[in-house]
């Protein structure tokens, strides 16, 4: 049977997903309506997709590999890996919104690879889609990004994926994908199939994955030859040297679905299991002499953020695993799938892990609360490298759609963050402005973002390389709000101190001193009791909740806090609570810390 390898790569949120899942069903391997390749329960709960996935479909006869990958930009060495191994990317591109920075990012990477893409203009039942025009501009991005003759001449397609519709032309009529569904058959290159088993095996892996019985498992594409189970094979490292392994299980894609076989030959993806080393790029050969494959680039982590054990007043009480070591023991588990992540050990009380942005980070952490793990996390930090007596740090693009109204204060927020406004231009709806900025000015300039354009703005933004610092970035405009007393909180004290900034927690909520529990709009730290309850004798209510008119809290994420948090505070992470404190909790303490850090740099 003939085999296409193929990927869809979009900017996050053009239908990706969608289209995926629709190509399931219209080919019949998923009958399910309600089934998603976005199957984990963060990506269900957040509507994004967060690790790229392997399925299969036929269509006339032919095995079609489609690897759904992620849109968002901390993600996006993650779908560099994939393009690796596969034939022709289905581009989508959302009709509305055209190509956005990471459309730049993957087309630009697949057309190095020599790819010849098929684009597929989605969504054009949105009432503001213009697909005639964002098929312009993908054309106009091709041309830019150095596009030979042969990938220029690439198909369009126009689609609604959450109708399962795809048409060649905008008016034709027809209420299925078997215009795509032709396309791919006709567009991408069949696998090299035939003569697998006069071959010698040669597989590489672009993705890992566990199994608490079977181990590490890699997913690759065998290039050459015949991967049988029991079989000893070779893995030749990206370093040079040869481990020695044995096939222990095999399984290929069928649907969303793994499927366990004896034997997977030349052309098709699979997983397998029995190599406990190996690693992305490796090459698992039948013999020692055999020539590896290229080795596939890992991408550099942009942030770094220290985790250990929650010392709070209230450390331990939620968390079912709350140790070093257990903690230490599930970072070595992730280290095993989670290729961007990288973490030093070497510090006694703490981990330095490092990844690839906000998101990267915030997923793991979001992960261990879930699982049971209570922790501390510390603010994240850009990763300031030197290089020749040099100091550089990471720098984004950083594209903003925004109201026209709010584009002004956007520009002025930015530019104080050491972000250069490389383009603007004004669209019918919002103006378009292109920054380039360092990553450190980007951290925790999200949430700003929405309140200033009221939730209407839109920020993507994807790594760039490092370039020379750009000097000092005030993160924040405002101070914390930080518990003098342990005790609880009370509705009256909740109330006024609303008047003086934003509050973070509910009534009745535990505190303890040192526990920041919102914050003020002027910049500095104010110490606060949200213990206090109003003299009885001025009750006129006997309830307080009835008496007095709180705002809701702006309650605490993982992301939120990350955003938000000091560099002289740790954000706490249970099972149930978010909680961001001061790392020294008492008063004297934190001026007494403040004062031996002067002291330092005058010695
Ligand atoms: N109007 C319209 N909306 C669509 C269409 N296809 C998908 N959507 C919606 O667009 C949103 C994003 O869809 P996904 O398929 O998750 O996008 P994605 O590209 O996989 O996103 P990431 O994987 O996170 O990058 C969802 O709310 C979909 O319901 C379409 O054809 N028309
Ligand atoms: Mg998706």
């Amino acid at each position: 049977m003939e085999i296409r390898n193929i990927a869809i790569i979009a900017h996050v949120d053009h239908g990706k997903t969608t289209l995926t899942d629709a190509l399931m069903r219209e080919t019949g391997m998923v009958k399910d309506a309600s089934v998603s390749m976005d199957s984990n329960a963060l990506e269900q709960e957040r509507g994004i997709t967060i690790y790229s996935k392997n399925a299969s479909f036929f269509w006339k006869g032919t095995k079609v590999n489609i690897v759904d990958t992620p849109g968002h930009a901390d993600f996006g060495s993650e779908v560099e890996r994939v393009l690796r191994s596969i034939d022709t990317v289905l581009l989508v591109v959302d009709a509305q919104e055209g190509p956005m920075p990471q459309t730049r990012f993957v087309l630009k990477k697949s057309l190095e690879l020599g790819l010849k893409p098929i684009v597929v203009i989605n969504k054009i039942d949105k009432p503001a889609a213009r697909p005639a025009e964002a098929h312009d501009e993908v054309l106009e991005l091709f041309m830019e990004l150095g596009a030979s003759n042969e990938q220029l001449d690439f198909k369009t397609l126009y689609a609604i994926g959450r109708q399962g519709i795809a048409k060649r032309r905008l008016n034709d009529e027809n209420e299925n994908l078997a215009p795509l569904l032709d396309t791919i058959l006709r567009e991408v290159p069949p696998a090299k199939t035939k003569d697998a088993h006069g071959e010698k095996l040669l597989m590489q892996p672009f993705n890992l994955g566990y199994d608490n019985f079977l181990g590490r498992l890699a997913v690759g594409r065998i290039y050459q030859g015949v991967v049988r189970q029991g079989d000893g094979v070779f893995v030749k490292k990206t370093n040079g040297e040869t481990e020695e392994g044995k096939i222990t299980k095999i399984f290929t894609f069928e649907g969303m679905e793994k499927k366990s076989v004896p034997e997977a030959f030349a052309g098709d993806i699979a997983m397998v299991a029995g190599l406990p080393n190996v690693y992305i790029g490796d090459s698992i050969c039948e013999n020692a002499e055999q020539t590896p494959m290229p080795a596939i680039a890992i991408d550099e982590p942009t942030i770094a953020i220290n985790l250990l054990v929650n010392d709070s007043p209230f450390g331990g009480r939620e968390g079912k695993f709350v140790t070093t070591r257990q903690i230490r023991e599930r970072l070595e588990k992730e280290l095993e799938v989670n290729v961007g992540l990288k973490i030093d050990w070497s510090a006694p009380d703490f981990f330095r892990l490092y990844g690839r942005g906000e998101l990267h980070i915030s997923i793991l952490l979001e992960n261990m609360r879930r699982e049971g793990f209570e922790f501390q996390v510390s603010e994240p930090q850009a990763i300031i490298k030197e290089e020749n007596g040099e100091r550089l740090e990471p720098f984004e693009e950083a594209v903003i759609d925004a109201p026209a109204a709010s584009a002004g204060s956007v520009i002025e927020k930015l530019t104080r963050r050491r972000g250069i406004l490389t383009a603007m231009k004004e669209e019918s709806s919002h103006t378009r402005m292109i920054f380039e900025m360092p990553t450190r000015g980007l951290l925790g300039y999200r949430s700003e973002f929405i309140i200033n354009t009221k939730g209407e703005g839109s920020l993507s933004s994807r790594f760039i390389g490092f370039k020379p610092f750009a000097g000092d970035i005030k993160r924040h405009t405002f101070g914390s709000m930080i518990s003098m007393e342990n005790g609880t909180a009370l509705a009256y004290s909740l109330f006024k101190l609303q008047e003086r900034g934003i509050i973070y927690i509910d009534p009745a909520t535990p505190v303890y001193e040192g526990m920041i529990i919102g914050n003020t709009a002027k910049g500095e730290d104010l110490d606060v009791n949200p213990t206090k309850n109003k003299q009885l004798t001025n009750f006129r209510n006997t309830s307080m909740g009835d008496a007095i008119d709180l705002t809701p809290p702006f309650r605490l994420s993982i992301e939120r806090g990350m955003e938000i948090m000091k560099e002289d505070e740790y954000l706490e992470i249970t099972p149930k609570s978010v909680r961001l404190r001061k790392k020294y909790l008492s008063k004297t303490a934190r001026a007494k810390a403040e004062r031996q850090e002067r002291k330092i740099p005058d010695d």
